[in-house]
């Protein structure tokens, strides 16, 4: 069946909603956060963990990722992602419109698509936005998103208002192959396309109302978080959610920080995904309930008090500051782990909480409470 999204409950103070997405392979509460999973495994962390521990109710996979390793050859034998790395829940892929741009060398864009060398191996590759659909289709995502170019900020008025031009006819491209493929796996594959446009306001709006046209699932807001002041990147969003369809999740790419999120959430984003839990926590920065940690600071060798004391449903709470220190220090594994599970649980427990208080109408007071202590650096 098609994602469809049903709002809950409204804050009366801000533009948050709470809501649900459902998909074929179960329902996602909103706000929500997804784990980042690019090549099919959210790093240092078990499938089994992802479920028990951190209660991820979707993550992501990269599509950019996954065609180069394993390749569409594998997937496909295997099933779909789904069965291949045994998540059972809802996955969502992005394009390798953006990827591309990040790592991929050598990169050339043009009408037909970009074709570039790949990080692994220097081997050539195009992308087309019918290329990336049928890999999309053989990666198997509940949700898939548009192809599309990010710019890079700063950035020329008149490249970012040609590159959006070219990313909403990458988008229509891509709208007309999955209408001539079939779901590969029997279940609905839904695509997001994105919104670009920079820092323009103008290209913004024109942005959000030609996806809107569109009568996608959802939306995705794309080419924010890129290097612009954070007042900007809440500016810009603000107006997208302004206009993308009220009835239809919005998703903010690769966003962000705990503070980014529940701002955004405030401006109406119902979706967030970031590698900054997992990156960030494998080099010792600790996002906790008292603020945020550099485990790997002299201050904590002897604090024995629990990881994050306000939140005893994360596992690297049975442990103390000053263990998780060592197995830092040390060059341990499990420092990776526990620490990836510590930001991990604490995203998704502040979703969560945001979504009770956007339902019991309390959601601005909370956050202006909340925000102080978390951004605390200790
Ligand atoms: N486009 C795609 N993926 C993305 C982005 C984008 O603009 C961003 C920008 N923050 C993160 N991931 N396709």
């Amino acid at each position: 069946m098609e994602l469809t999204f049903a709002i809950e409950g409204t804050d009366p103070g801000t533009a948050a909603r709470a809501g649900r997405i459902r998909t074929d392979h179960g329902e996602i509460e909103t706000p929500i956060f997804m784990p980042v999973g690019t090549v099919g495994s959210v790093k240092a962390v078990t499938q089994q963990q992802l479920q028990s521990d951190v209660n991820a109710q979707i993550i992501l996979g990269n599509t950019y990722h996954l065609y180069l390793r394993p390749g569409t050859g594998v997937l496909s034998k295997a099933g779909g992602l789904h069965r291949f790395n045994g998540w059972p829940r809802p996955i969502l892929t992005d394009s390798g419109g953006y990827q591309v741009f990040s790592l991929a060398e050598n990169r050339k864009i043009t009408e037909e698509g970009v074709v570039f060398q790949s990080h692994i191996d220097g081997s050539r590759h195009l992308f087309s936005p019918e290329g990336v659909m049928d890999i999309q289709r053989a990666i198997g995502a509940d949700i898939i998103m548009a192809f599309d170019e990010c710019p890079p900020y700063p950035a020329e008025y008149r490249y970012v208002r040609q590159s959006m031009d070219l990313t909403h006819r990458w988008l229509d491209r891509c709208i007309a192959r999955l209408a001539d493929t079939p779901d590969a796996y029997g279940y609905t594959q839904n695509l997001f396309p994105i919104v670009q446009g920079g820092t323009f306001a103008d290209l913004r709006k024109a942005s959000s109302e030609y996806i809107a046209s569109r009568g996608a699932a959802g939306n995705a807001i794309g080419g924010l978080s890129v290097g612009e002041p954070e007042e900007q990147m809440y500016e810009m969003c603000g107006l997208c959610c302004s206009f993308l369809p009220a009835d239809k999740p919005r998703y903010l790419m690769g966003v962000g920080t705990p503070w980014n999120i529940l701002e955004s959430i405030a401006l109406g984003v119902d979706m967030f995904d970031c590698v900054m839990p997992t990156r960030n926590g494998r080099n010792g920065m600790l996002f906790t309930t008292e603020g945020v940690i550099n485990i790997r600071n002299k201050k904590w060798a002897d604090d024995f008090s629990p990881v994050d004391p306000g939140l005893t449903d994360s596992p690297a709470s049975a442990y103390s500051k000053a263990y998780l220190r060592h197995l830092f220090v040390a060059g341990e594994i499990l420092g990776l782990t526990l620490a990836s599970l510590q930001n991990l649980t604490f995203y998704l427990h502040l979703v969560r909480e945001a979504r009770v208080h956007i339902l019991a109408g309390d959601f601005a007071a909370w956050k202006a409470a909340i925000l102080p202590r978390i951004k605390q650096r200790l």
